[in-house]
């Protein structure tokens, strides 16, 4: 999952914005907060004042999830004066108590592996399409996926009724999230935040817009998690701090999630009616055109071929048929009756040649999930082999 910087990396909804906000409802019971911050404060100034990191030990998770790897915690963002003072000014543009904000904030613990999981590959390093590929398309998750379709038929049909996103599209951007809910994330979404709003790694080429990216998503997380009465402690999700089976960023979810099974509350954690309602109204809304391929397979005519030309927009659909066709690019058979705009899709293969496609507005829609042309062809080839193992339908 790729913003461009690192094909792991999950970012969406970057222009999320207030309007429009639904106000979601996540299936978590409403915990009294008070206590669990005096014991979690209690435990990390204990372990601060023996100087050894804390560790998250302190407290019960209301749904046991399987640990993949111990996250080792650092200090508490109540001693940072500028999350502090982030703190202050989130509260007043939310409108919500200081006290709970600062205190809330303060809990939240700065995460090296955070850091160094949000840095770019080295520079010089192949992008490499076979490579990423492998890594998605694999026995494991097609077999997931054809048990993901057949279990959710009925309600992947309701969503492509409504919103005109292929359940083939909405089984492969579940399968390459998350493998269908078996790998969500085990980091404290706060922590993840927090650590990389505040201290985001300098060395990062765009490091003050992303850490201003990151704080906004932080003040998202704070808003939702208060107005739905959720512990802000107990969410967990990727290190860059995307939530549940479809790995919404917390705008993304306040911007996009919906309540797809009617039990007035939006949880993408475990209502796969919910996720899969979501995921087809965020391509809807990132204009999913009804019956559009994603992409053509496409040539090169060495007499005409222009490739610079071609690749100059990059990932965005810019050239007509004609246009196209007229920079040396070859389509054939329906592409050539292709009414909307083209982009040339170079995907890297290491130290081999690239490979390339012809990209529609619903490639680039699926690229608008996350940042990335691998991510997209990832997704689209697992859910052209879930397909194919489907049974008639
Ligand atoms: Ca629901």
């Amino acid at each position: 999952m790729s913003t461009g910087d690192q094909l792991t990396t999950r970012l969406k909804g970057k222009a999320a914005s207030l309007h429009c906000m639904q106000i979601p409802s996540i299936a978590l019971a409403p915990v009294t907060i008070k206590p669990l911050i005096t014991a979690v404060l209690l435990l990390c100034a204990c372990a601060l004042a023996v100087g050894a990191p804390a560790k998250k030990t302190g407290k019960k998770k209301a749904k046991p999830r399987k640990v993949a790897h111990a996250v080792v915690t650092g200090p508490i963002y109540a001693q940072s004066p500028e999350a502090m003072q982030a703190a202050d000014e989130m509260a007043t543009r939310l409108a919500l108590d200081p006290l709970w904000v600062r205190q809330t904030l303060g809990q939240a613990m700065r995460l090296p592996q955070v850091l160094k999981f949000i840095l770019p590959p080295p520079p010089g390093t192949p992008k490499n399409w076979a490579l990423y590929r492998s890594r998605f398309i694999d026995d494991k998750r097609i077999s997931a996926g054809l048990k993901f379709w057949q279990d959710n038929q009925a309600t992947l049909v309701r969503a492509e009724a409504q919103t005109g996103v292929p359940a083939e599209i909405i089984v492969g951007v579940l399968g390459v999230e998350t493998i269908y809910g078996q790998q969500m994330g085990n980091f404290r979404v706060i922590d993840a935040l927090a650590t990389l709003a505040f201290d985001f790694p300098s060395q990062h080429p765009r490091a003050p817009e992303r850490s201003a990216f990151f704080k906004a998503e932080l003040e998202q997380f704070l808003l939702m998690t208060h107005r739905t009465q959720t512990d802000p402690m107990r969410l967990r999700g990727s290190y860059a701090g995307a939530m549940g089976m479809p790995q919404f960023m917390p705008s993304s979810w306040m911007k996009y999630a919906v309540d797809f099974d009617g039990d007035g509350r939006i949880d993408l954690f475990t209502s796969t009616a919910d996720v899969i309602g979501s995921v087809a109204n965020y391509f809807k809304l990132f204009n999913w055109q009804p019956g559009m391929p994603t992409h053509y397979s496409v040539s090169f005519d060495p007499q005409k071929l222009d490739k610079d030309a071609l690749l100059a927009p990059d990932i965005l659909p810019t050239f007509s048929v004609a246009s196209f066709t007229a920079k040396g690019a070859v389509l054939q058979g329906t592409a050539l009756q292709h009414a909307g705009p083209l982009a040339l899709v170079e995907l890297q293969n290491g130290n081999e040649p690239p490979s390339y496609v012809a990209g529609t507005d619903n490639f680039y829609a699926i690229t608008r999930y996350n940042w990335s042309s691998y991510y997209a062809m990832a997704v689209i080839e697992l859910a052209q082999s879930v397909a194919r193992a489907m049974p008639a339908r």
